[in-house]
């Protein structure tokens, strides 16, 4: 689940350790935010330094490019500065000494000073926010814009200063209650003009931090009960705002992508962008291809009942594969845990199908992923994206050796040579008829294809990346 803006302590932070933190802070003198560690950097497989990667070595090449371009790493601005680990059960419980708990201009501009801190010292080139995550929502929209503005500005200038850049901005259209029954698929027009509005300002500001991406999550674009709902209306809905955004993007003159961000549940008991192949055809749908592309979450695919590799290969498969937000879930309960992907095996499935389909160009792997509620040190920050980094330079490395390997790719292509036959190719092209095909097996006995060797095939993947030579 994403914990943003205004929604960011179910209970008064008052109650919590984050509370005695924030006094302590104000008490000390301590001028940076994460003063137990200098800069993490690779020292290799060996090391047993838990502030320093074993496996991402951001300007050693694989496959002739640094790993850092390959990677594309991103820390979510949401989940990193602005969750302080509650849940429905329980308070905040994370330590934030940097941060007041007010929505004051002083405290945005501090916290955005220790994100910047974090990047730099967790050598982490990327990130992402929403607008409410850096800046509060005031009165009136006038007046919200104008905050996100002076903290924009703030933003600006440590980027200039740190060479950090945006990976995408997005805008929350899920936590404020007049969002209680979804932004683009509101019923209420006033709600949807609104969300317009917001999406425009939000995509102004991406654009003006040179983003290279503004993404569409739709969290509660859906619905409890279609009692109250017309699913087909809403659904033009959204079509309907994404058009302008694509309109908008013309008119600012952004380069960088449109992305959305399929979701099966949760919020919303029903969420309109389920999975890959529902935004998809949507997409198709509404004339929207070629203009939006997908940003897929593992997590997000564990809801929907798939693996990750799936999801991916399906937007790939189609041209659309924008973006990653790389975390993981757990199979056992059905939210969204948001943990940080720290699974070799997984890492590298990921890589193998952005290596396939050419890497990114817009897009990056930005971790959508929190703490563990009991990891509340602000240490576990940099233990949480370390062993993310770690886990997906080793996926990489371990991806690449499997495309050099190259056994897997051609066991693949055997099991497909009956097809590479003149007629596999005139069905492939629709040259043939029922009639014909009838013709053709009907004095034949057609017995079974050639076995699927699904285990020597998982083999063969376990000894590639995991018998030294996915290692470097
Ligand atoms: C929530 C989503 C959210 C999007 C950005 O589950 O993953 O974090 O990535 O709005
Ligand atoms: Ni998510
Ligand atoms: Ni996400």
């Amino acid at each position: 689940p994403l914990v943003t803006g205004v929604q960011t302590c179910a209970l008064p932070i008052s109650a919590g350790i984050a509370a005695c933190a924030a006094a302590a802070w104000q008490n000390s003198r301590m001028t940076a935010a994460f003063p137990f560690v200098d800069r993490v950097r690779f020292e290799g497989p060996g090391t047993r330094n838990p502030f320093a990667f074993r496996h991402y070595d951001p300007d050693a090449t694989v496959d002739g490019k640094p790993m850092r371009d390959h990677l594309r790493f991103a820390a979510c601005y949401w989940h990193t500065m602005r969750n302080g680990l509650g849940d429905p059960f329980g308070m905040p419980t994370a330590l934030m000494p940097w941060d007041d708990g007010t929505d004051a201009v002083t405290n945005c501009l501090r916290r955005a000073d220790a994100f910047f801190e974090f990047l730099e010292k967790c050598s982490i080139d990327r990130f992402c926010f929403h607008d409410r995550d850096v800046a509060p929502e005031m009165a009136t929209l006038r007046e919200t814009n104008a905050v996100l503005d002076r903290v924009a500005e703030h933003f600006a200038a440590r980027m200039q200063a740190s060479g950090k850049r945006l990976l995408w901005g997005t805008a929350c259209l899920f936590a404020h209650p007049r969002y209680m029954s979804g932004a683009g698929t509101s019923p209420d027009v006033k709600v949807f003009a609104h969300a317009c509005a917001q999406v425009k300002h939000a995509m102004e500001v991406t654009h003006r931090l040179g983003g290279d991406g503004y993404v569409f999550w739709g969290g509660r674009e859906g619905y409890s009960s279609l009692l109250n709902r017309d699913m087909p209306r809403d659904l033009a809905h959204m079509a309907r705002l994404l058009h302008m955004a694509v309109d908008w993007k013309a008119e600012l003159g952004f380069r960088g992508a449109l992305f959305i961000e399929p979701k099966p549940r949760e919020p919303s008991v029903h969420q309109y962008d389920f999975d890959a192949a529902t935004v998809l055809g949507f997409l198709r749908e509404h004339g929207l291809v070629g203009k939006v592309t997908l940003n897929i979450e593992t997590n997000h695919a564990t809801l929907a009942g798939h693996e990750m590799e799936h999801e991916l290969r399906v937007a790939a498969a189609a041209g659309a594969l924008g973006s990653i937000d790389a975390n993981m879930g757990t199979p056992h309960c059905g939210w969204d845990t948001d943990q940080y992907p720290t699974d070799y095996a997984l890492a590298t499935r990921v890589m193998e199908v952005v290596l396939a389909s050419g890497g990114f160009v817009h897009g990056g792997l930005n971790f959508d992923a929190k703490r563990r509620r009991e990891s509340w040190r602000p240490e576990d920050l940099f233990h949480g994206h370390i062993a993310g980094m770690d886990a997906f330079a080793f996926g990489l490395k371990a991806a690449a050796a499997l495309r050099a390997d190259g056994r897997l790719a051609a066991a693949l292509r055997a099991r497909y040579t009956s097809w590479d036959s003149d007629l596999g190719r005139r069905i492939e092209q629709g040259g043939a008829s029922f009639t014909e095909l009838e013709r053709l097996v009907a004095d034949e006995h057609v017995g079974p294809p050639a076995s699927g060797a699904q285990e020597r095939l998982e083999d063969t993947w376990n000894a590639v990346v995991w018998d030294g030579r996915g290692r470097r």
